[in-house]
């Protein structure tokens, strides 16, 4: 499954051993997912700018799981690159980010204790900072998800990253992350529906974003009011990621994969869920086929409900369902 013209193996720090897509250049092998669109990882090595140089070593085993090598966030980013090419093809049908089948590249290891990681449209490319103390890199899978799927975002709906379609463009990286890691099923970084929860960007813990109820990060709205759009967009994404979660989960006390959630709903109504392949499906449709650079919630409520009834048909459940969890976060007729 793993195509390369090579296959490395990965020690990373947080998916634990995995496989990677690797090349051959003369005696060294490289970090060049042949198999994947031609993804490139590079190690900054606390530079800011350019790409540094390209992983290259005499082996193709890559990290040992520890921060102190460099390689070990290198091989956390080939692997999140790979799943989320995987995710976007297999499931979704989409060859790259731009769906022309050609990769974007990463850059690891950018500026000192820097505690953030970016998408940058204009070099088509992915960079991480080691976090606090160099010692919690950006490299999650959720977080590479998210990051690539602005990519996405901006090669489709484009939805401007401000007001309500901002909050609906980094809910997108959320929905689409989250998605990414549940897809990718690897037992050291199970599927949740938070965001950020290994990366200990509190350094207490505690996850970046909670989709079943968002205002647990302190911040965020859990449904949508008017004035919702002057949030700051990564708490301005909150109603439309408990959408999420309502519509794959539905509401109330529910434990998935051994994580205890409790989702409200501000009409008091029950959700029933329709399960997060079908939730994924419909939100990837609408963003690439009725999303636009200006759309706001009634907007993204219109467009979903659009998208689920072409997937599944008028008066359908899954429809209904769609209908619901948007009441559920206050998003009407
Ligand atoms: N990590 C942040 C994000 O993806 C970077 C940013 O603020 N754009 O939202
Ligand atoms: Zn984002
Ligand atoms: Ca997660």
């Amino acid at each position: 499954q793993w195509q390369g013209i090579e296959t490395g193996v990965g020690n990373t720090h947080y998916s634990g051993q995995v496989t990677l897509g690797t090349s051959k250049s003369g005696t060294n092998f490289t970090l060049n997912d042949t198999g994947r669109g031609g993804h490139k990882t590079y190690n900054l090595n606390h530079g800011t700018s350019g790409t540094g140089s390209l992983f290259s070593q005499s082996t193709d085993t890559w990290g040992n799981g520890a921060n102190s090598n460099a390689a070990t966030a290198g091989a956390d980013a080939a692997y999140g690159a790979g799943v989320t090419w995987d995710f976007y093809k297999n499931v979704l049908g989409r060859s790259g980010i731009r769906g022309d089948g050609v990769a974007a590249y990463s850059r690891v290891h950018y500026g000192n204790a820097y505690v953030n990681a970016f998408w940058d449209d204009s070099c088509f490319c992915m960079t991480y900072g080691d976090g606090t103390n160099n010692n919690d890199p950006l490299t999650s899978l959720d977080v590479a998800g998210h990051e690539m799927s602005h990519g996405v975002t901006a090669a489709t709906a484009g939805l401007e990253y401000s007001d309500e379609s901002g909050g609906l463009n980094e809910a997108t990286s959320d929905i689409m992350g989250t998605s990414v890691e549940f897809y990718a099923n690897n037992p050291s970084d199970p599927g949740d529906y938070l965001i950020g929860e290994k990366i200990d960007i509190n350094s207490d813990g505690t996850p970046l974003r909670y989709m079943d109820k968002p205002s647990k990060d302190g911040g965020s709205a859990d449904a949508w009011y008017s004035g919702v759009g002057n949030l700051d967009v990564h708490y301005s994404s909150g109603p439309a990621n408990h959408w999420f979660y309502l519509a794959s989960e539905g509401s109330g006390a529910k434990v998935v994969g051994g994580v205890s959630y409790n989702s409200p709903t501000s009409d008091g109504l029950p959700v029933t869920g329709i399960g997060r392949d079908k939730a994924q499906l419909i939100w990837y449709k609408a963003l690439t086929t009725k999303f636009n650079s200006t759309t706001d919630y009634a907007g993204a409520r219109a467009g979903t409900i659009a998208a689920a009834t072409e997937l599944y048909g008028a008066g359908s459940a899954e429809v209904n369902a769609v209908t619901d969890a948007w009441a559920a976060v206050n998003v009407g007729a």
